[in-house]
């Protein structure tokens, strides 16, 4: 076999687990099959199995997503309004299995491991232990956590709350999977501390695209919704990749894609699910293993190019219509757009040279990309990461924006944008508040509905709280769900800043890495998960809510008996902290009552119905089956800007992205780190990663065929993977195995968050302050690790 040839081989066999944690070496093989089909199938029967409670899961599944049921906690995709829903999605089931295992970490377990040795193990192997069981406490004279009642870590923590300095020495992090609820108990119990210091995932994940949203129309969500997706003529979907995280999204593009819809894929990587797919729900195609094409057309700029083509495409539109064809909508540019000129102008402006060097595609590319948007009456713009993780992804989404002007597409059916979340409930948690730079008219709303002052100064993001850790030792770090310490970027310098806290607290239903990188003191608070019943001190089981990519708040009751009977909920725990932080301020019962909070989240949803707009009536109609939807002001054309209409932005391309800085710097490349088909961000399921013929092992970096040959190595040799340094942090993981892949020269994929230590913690977004996950400069060694 030549040295770039891939071993050809069929879909695994369902009989074995997941792949064992000492099988790190990934075996690599070429892919044939479609995305979904028999291999999602057998996917599942494996992750049942290794969850050891295949009865309990299977029940569970068919509760995910109905109007009696639990939302799934995979990803944000809306669900259907009418139909039986029940919609298969691999990776759904991965979510939900592996919440409902039947292992636990006991006290034993954490008497048997120091925090030193549990340090050694990676990502999956700490979630593998199963779902933690009681409130632990770490003793720094041990190096072990131990058992400590659930008062006692409450006591623990509002007293080293109180003996801060100030309040924004308090860092209150919240991770998407946080129902609305947590995130409304959570961010009053932050400002009624005194401070807007709420991070939360969002920095590090579609923060450019509220940022950009929120100034081109006034309003940062996605205008889209489901049933627009059944009426668009055209999907442009840029920077995401469906079939592994967005599975549900894969059938509404298939169904599309029959219907005749076109579907345009820009992705910087051959990316299975968006090519071809099985739909494990249609009998007669899984017989005779079929599958439909997804996109029709698929471009592949370079990383960070997608600025670049998009102006391209408007540049295409703006020459056409020059020439007298009708291919701009002027009548809705007339009345609802502001800018426009100086946005063309800037277009006229910009040299096919320049769009083609930064973009990676031709000039006959952009322009064949133009004509498919050109021929679409109804447009919808999808897309996730590869967007939103650059230094200009803020014009990035600003530049998309443009473009569904130019034919008007919004406000209309079958258009519109769809930045698709991540987390199940990450835009609901914004919508509750979660913000570290809230509008005045929030903090105003809380003031009125509490009679207390409310901090006005701005937080810290995501990165900012790392910097502010990492200068000033001594702050409280109190993290709702999430991962904090693993999820966000410069790994070695954000363990030293995590490290100088007095206090770190985790609500947490899995051990994770952020557990084991402790302040002085460290807490890990065990929570019952979505798929569990809730039942209040009386027995009741209790409803929670989240909103989805497209806006609907719905319910989620958890059918399952709770893990372990010691378990609280989050609310439970949050109003804990609450009860004990302000029992000698004034805070009166009858302003704000914690406990009866916690026996009827009822009570909860009547604080934020007066609180927060769109949320009156909520116990209503949250009680609707399938919930409500929170009007998106763009839908009705309606723009909450400064000019009253939607403005067209007329940023300057970046000069040089990623990729044309590093092209004169010998042996560099261009990074961009994403999931695998086996992992929930810092979740990892499994060492598979079946749609890009991984097997086995996580340790691997994809690269073009010829930048191989041209840094004189060889697919299947291991390198080590080196990162910027010169601020004198030194920036490497070792032990990766090369990967000949379908991308363009110059750009390199690897997993997060493996390759978390290799992005400078100031590497992140303008204007958005995301780290920059997509476009990290590196150059890679021979490694001594033998293959
Ligand atoms: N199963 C599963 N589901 C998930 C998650 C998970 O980890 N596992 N995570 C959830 C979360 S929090 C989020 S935010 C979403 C993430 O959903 P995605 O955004 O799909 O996640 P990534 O794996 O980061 O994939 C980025 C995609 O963009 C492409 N890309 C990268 N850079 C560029 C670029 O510069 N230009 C273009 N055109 N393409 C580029 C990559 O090749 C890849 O296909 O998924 C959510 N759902
Ligand atoms: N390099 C790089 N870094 C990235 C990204 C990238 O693409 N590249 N993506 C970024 C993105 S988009 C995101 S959203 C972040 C993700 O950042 P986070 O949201 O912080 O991380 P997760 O990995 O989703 O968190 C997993 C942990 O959540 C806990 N958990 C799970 N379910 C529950 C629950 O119901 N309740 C509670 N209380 N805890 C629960 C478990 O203990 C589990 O270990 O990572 C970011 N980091
Ligand atoms: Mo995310």
């Amino acid at each position: 076999m030549s040295q770039f040839q891939r071993e050809s081989r069929p879909e695994s066999p369902a009989e074995d687990a997941p792949r064992a944690a000492s099988a790190k070496a990934p075996k690599i093989f070429d892919y044939h099959n479609p995305a979904g089909g028999w291999g999602a199938l057998k996917s599942v029967g494996r992750h049942l199995l290794h969850s050891r409670s295949p009865a309990l899961n299977a029940r569970s599944l068919f509760k995910l997503n109905q109007p009696d049921g639990f939302d799934c906690p995979g990803c944000a995709w809306g669900d259907p309004e009418h139909g039986s829903s029940f919609e298969f999605c691999e990776n759904g089931v991965k979510a939900v299995t592996w919440e409902a295992t039947a292992k636990r970490v006991t006290r034993q377990f954490f008497a048997k491991y120091s925090v030193s040795e549990l340090k050694t193990w990676d990502d999956y192997r700490l979630e593998d232990q199963g779902r933690l069981v009681e409130p632990m406490r770490y003793n720094a004279e041990t190096d072990h956590y131990e058992p400590v009642a659930w008062d006692e870590a409450l006591d623990l923590i509002a007293d080293e709350l109180k003996a801060l300095p100030t309040p924004n020495d308090g860092i209150f992090y919240t991770s998407g999977k946080a129902c609305n609820e947590s995130a409304y108990v959570f961010q009053l119990l932050a400002r009624l501390f005194g401070t807007n210091n709420l991070p939360d995932c969002s920095n590090m994940c579609h923060e450019a695209s509220g940022v950009a949203l929120n100034a081109a129309l006034g309003t940062g969500k996605g205008s889209a919704r489901l049933e627009d997706f059944e009426k668009a003529e055209a999907i442009f979907v840029f920077g995401q990749n469906p079939g592994t995280n967005h599975p549900r999204m894969l059938g509404v593009l298939r169904e599309a894609a029959e219907r005749g819809a076109t579907i345009v894929t820009f992705n910087t990587l051959k990316e299975r699910g968006l090519e071809k797919f099985a739909d494990p729900q249609k009998p007669l195609e899984m017989l005779h293993n079929g599958s439909h094409r997804i996109s029709s057309h698929y471009f592949r700029p370079k990383l960070g190019g997608d600025m670049a083509v998009v102006r391209g495409m408007a540049k295409a539109l703006f020459a056409r219509d020059a020439a007298g064809e009708a291919v701009l909508d002027h009548d809705f540019l007339n009345r609802h757009t502001a800018h426009l000129e100086a946005y063309r102008a800037r277009v006229e402006a910009t040299e096919w040279a320049t769009l083609e060097a930064q973009s990676g595609l031709t000039r006959e590319e952009m322009e064949q990309a133009a004509e498919l948007y050109a021929r679409s009456n109804a447009t919808i713009a999808c897309w996730a990461m590869g967007i939103t993780q650059h230094k200009h992804s803020v014009p990035t989404v600003r530049e998309i924006v443009n473009l569904l002007m130019l034919r008007g597409n919004l406000g209309k059916p079958g258009a519109g944008t769809s930045p698709v979340r991540g987390h199940s409930n990450v835009q609901g948690d914004r919508t509750m508040g979660v913000f570290e730079k809230p509008s005045k008219a929030l903090l105003d709303a809380l003031e009125a509905k509490y009679a207390r002052p409310m901090p006005r100064e701005h937080g810290v993001d995501s990165v900012a709280a790392v910097e502010a850790m990492r200068d000033q030792p001594g702050k409280v770090f109190i993290g709702l769900a999430g991962n904090f310490t693993r999820a966000i970027s410069d790994s070695v310098v954000t363990e030293k800043a995590m490290a100088n806290c007095r206090l770190t607290a985790f609500i947490s239903t899995k051990l994770n890495r952020s557990h084991l990188v402790t302040g002085d003191q460290a807490l890990i608070l065990p929570c019952i998960g979505r798929s569990e019943i809730d039942r209040n001190a009386a027995g009741k089981s209790q409803l929670i809510t989240v909103e989805d990519s497209m806006s609907m708040v719905h319910g989620s009751a958890g059918i399952n008996k709770p893990a372990d009977q010691s378990l609280r909920s989050e609310i439970a725990i949050l109003t804990g902290i609450a009860e004990r932080l302000f029992a000698d301020a004034a805070i009166a019962d009858e302003v704000i009552d914690w406990a009866a909070m916690r026996e009827d989240y009822d009570v909860i949803r009547e604080h934020i119905a007066a609180v927060i707009p769109g949320f009156h009536d909520f116990n209503s109609r949250v009680r609707v089956p399938r919930g409500f939807w929170l009007a998106n002001p763009v839908a009705g054309l309606e723009f909450g800007t400064a000019t009253g209409r939607a403005e067209f932005s007329a940023d300057p391309l970046p000069a040089a992205v990623m990729h044309q800085q590093l092209a004169s710097r010998e042996g560099w490349l261009t990074l961009q780190t994403m999931r695998s088909h086996d992992q929930y961000n810092t979740t990892v399921y499994g060492y598979d990663d079946r749609y890009r013929g991984i097997e086995g092992g996580r340790q691997v970096i994809f690269l073009n065929r010829d930048d191989i040959a041209r840094l004189g190595f060889e697919a299947g040799q291991w390198v080590d993977l080196v990162g910027e340094s010169d601020d004198g942090v030194v920036r490497r993981v070792d032990g990766f195995k090369i990967v000949a892949y379908d991308t363009p020269q110059g750009c390199a994929a690897a997993y997060y968050p493996e390759t978390n230590p290799l992005i400078p913690l100031s590497h992140k977004g303008d204007f958005s302050h995301t780290p920059a996950s997509k476009s990290i400069a590196v150059r890679l060694e021979a490694s001594t690790r033998l293959a």
